[in-house]
């Protein structure tokens, strides 16, 4: 696909998926997708994005994904896969190149546990940048995810690790590092102060040449949320 621009609604649906790829269905902000492309760039995977204006959405990609969010997955043969930790885990087993997730079973449930409390962790990304827009003392909320960020602390001191899953990146990994490249952006990244281990976590996930090659510049990520918080969101912005 030549073009990053998004498609909205009344577009002509894109054309077949190229031979030997896998098609992304995205927003160049959103972090949930920023998951599905961490994992595609690790594993090295041949794929095409396509960009959906999430305010204004094709007809076409709403009968793939009835929930009408990115990320979604197609492959050559037409499967449709999405919900970012499915389309991520489907990805590491259908392409063997790299394994993220760890081999056992049980490896496999702790990551996915751990990502269960995650996820108790990103609404914070949203109500803090909300309430600061709305003019409220979010000092709470910042407090409330101090206390988050000090549980992963405590996880990485009790595992002496690098990495949440060992010494090199997995999978969980990655389902993270998305809330956390945007922390500078949200003006939360005093939040880390008191949590040593994560902050390192963060300069070693910062090194990675994935993290890299789908990281994008914070102006750039502050001149779209700004849109977005006008109710204007621009998912061009910078194209
Ligand atoms: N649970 C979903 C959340 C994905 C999500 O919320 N994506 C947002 C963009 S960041 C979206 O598609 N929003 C469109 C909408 O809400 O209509 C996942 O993990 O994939």
């Amino acid at each position: 696909m030549s073009t990053e621009k998004c498609f909205d609604k009344g577009s002509a649906a894109p054309g077949p998926i190229p031979k030997g790829h896998i098609r992304l269905y995205s927003m160049r902000f959103c972090p949930f997708a920023h998951r599905t492309r961490l994992v595609l760039n690790a594993k090295g995977i041949k794929y095409e994005t396509i960009n959906i204006n999430l305010k204004d959405k094709p007809e076409w990609f709403l009968k793939k994904n009835p929930f009408g969010l990115v990320p979604t997955l197609e492959t050559s043969v037409g499967e449709v896969i999405y919900e970012s930790p499915i389309t991520c885990e489907y990805l590491d087993e259908a392409y063997p190149e790299k394994k993220l997730l760890p081999p056992s079973p049980f490896g496999k449930a702790q990551q996915k546990m751990m990502l269960e409390h995650f996820s108790k962790v990103v609404p914070y990304f949203y109500k803090i940048p909300a309430g600061r827009n709305n003019g409220e003392d979010v000092s709470g909320l910042e407090a409330e995810l101090q206390e988050k960020f000090a549980k992963l602390n405590e996880d990485l001191v009790n595992k002496k690790t690098k990495f949440f899953g060992g010494e090199s990146i997995t999978m969980i990994d990655y389902m993270m590092w998305p809330f956390f490249e945007r922390l500078e952006v949200f003006e939360l990244k005093h939040c880390l102060d008191s949590t040593p281990e994560l902050k390192k976590w963060t300069e070693h996930m910062s090194e990675d040449p994935t993290v890299k090659t789908t990281r994008l510049s914070v102006d750039t990520y502050k001149g779209f949320y700004k849109t977005y918080i006008q109710g204007k969101a621009n998912y061009d912005y910078g194209l």
